[in-house]
């Protein structure tokens, strides 16, 4: 088949059949025939996965629906493979997979991992002020992005929705162990586009992705940031005024550049919302660290295994009690060490 290369709008196209039909999972994946003539092996990036069947970008911007080689592992948006084209049937074989810099991943069923995004170098953690903010749940993704040593920002969505300042200073005073860390947060909505700019300029040129929970509102602000697109958002529950878990799989957007430079402005992956993001479980030596607030006073408790909780003379204890950290940050704190401990035994 001639190679014609999509123009942005027709990508995007195909970017929605592919999430209507791909995301199916009675779909039939696509096959690569044993006889199958196959074109040179060249790299690609993986726009999304769903088991063994991926969409892949070739260099030259077009996309292939392809099959994976058996023993490689599970694919996820953002991943650099090597692929080959099945010449005939315009799908593709993806043949092995580049070394990731950075897998955003949690724990999954059974031990296994469940992949979020790869190759990002920026996390957008989205919360919407209704039905509320969870503290708890951006502290595990903080974590997540202490583990990559990425930079993570917090959205708070649905700014829209609050009904005056006060609203506004309530969420802020919530937020306050955050802006005190230096962590970025952005009032952001997609009715009134307050700080889409300020998301645009972030990130520009950089590989991100949105986080958070479902009917955050992830999927609307990509939609609010890439002109064209037309990516399914979902209801609320009425009984909750949480999501419904729209999103099902990981898909990367090309963000419009900034500039009149033919280049696209980075990378976006939306990720599906969760009831609870788990980081990768690790020691209590490195889940302290993780906690940038708890640095001015680890290694002046008592024990040096202190795990800050029941033991004599704890200085990340007195620092909770009179206000030095924040209650929530110690409490979170707390409540992934127990995690983490649960499942190493
Ligand atoms: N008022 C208001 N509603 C919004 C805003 N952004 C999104 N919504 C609504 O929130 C609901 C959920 O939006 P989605 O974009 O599907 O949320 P999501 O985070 O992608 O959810 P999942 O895909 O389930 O993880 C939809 O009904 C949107 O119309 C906003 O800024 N203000
Ligand atoms: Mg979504
Ligand atoms: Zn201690």
């Amino acid at each position: 088949m001639a190679k014609r290369k999509l123009t942005q709008q027709q990508k995007r196209r195909v970017d929605e059949q592919f999430q209507k039909r791909h995301v199916d999972k009675n779909s039939p994946p696509p096959t690569v025939a044993k006889n199958a003539l196959l074109g040179e092996e060249q790299t690609g990036l993986v726009i999304t996965s769903f088991g063994k069947r991926v969409l892949i970008e070739s260099n030259t911007g077009e996309h292939y629906r392809c099959a994976v080689r058996q023993h490689l592992g599970k694919l996820v948006a953002g991943d650099q493979v090597i692929w080959q084209t099945d010449i005939e049937a315009h799908t593709g074989i993806v043949t092995r997979v580049l070394p990731r810099t950075h897998e955003l991943s949690r724990p999954g069923f059974r031990g296994q991992t469940r992949m979020i995004a790869a190759n990002i170098d920026f996390i957008g953690i989205v919360m919407p002020v209704l039905p509320g903010i969870h503290p708890d749940m951006i502290d595990r993704y903080l974590v997540a992005a202490n583990q990559l040593n990425i930079p993570a920002i917090i959205i708070i969505n649905k700014v829209d929705l609050l009904a005056n300042e006060d609203d506004w200073e309530a969420i802020a005073a919530l937020l306050e162990p955050y802006t005190e860390l230096g962590i970025e947060l952005l009032p952001a909505s997609t009715i009134s586009s307050a700080g889409l700019n300020e998301l645009r300029t972030f990130m520009n040129h950089k590989n991100s992705v949105f986080v958070g929970p479902s009917g955050a509102g992830k999927s609307s602000l990509i939609n609010a940031l890439i002109p064209d697109l037309h990516i399914r958002v979902g209801t609320l529950s009425d009984a909750t005024g949480l999501g419904k878990h729209t999103t099902t799989n990981s898909i990367l957007y090309h963000l419009p550049p900034l500039d009149d430079s033919k280049l696209h402005g980075g990378n976006l992956i939306d990720s599906p919302g969760i009831r609870q993001f788990s980081p990768i479980a690790c020691s209590l030596s490195e889940l302290e660290r993780y906690y940038d607030d708890f640095a001015p006073f680890l290694g002046h408790c008592k024990y040096n295994n202190c795990t800050h909780s029941i033991e004599p003379n704890c200085a990340i204890k007195k620092a909770a009690e009179e206000g030095d950290i924040a209650l929530s940050r110690y409490q979170s704190f707390q409540r992934l060490l127990n995690e983490f401990k649960g499942e190493s035994e």
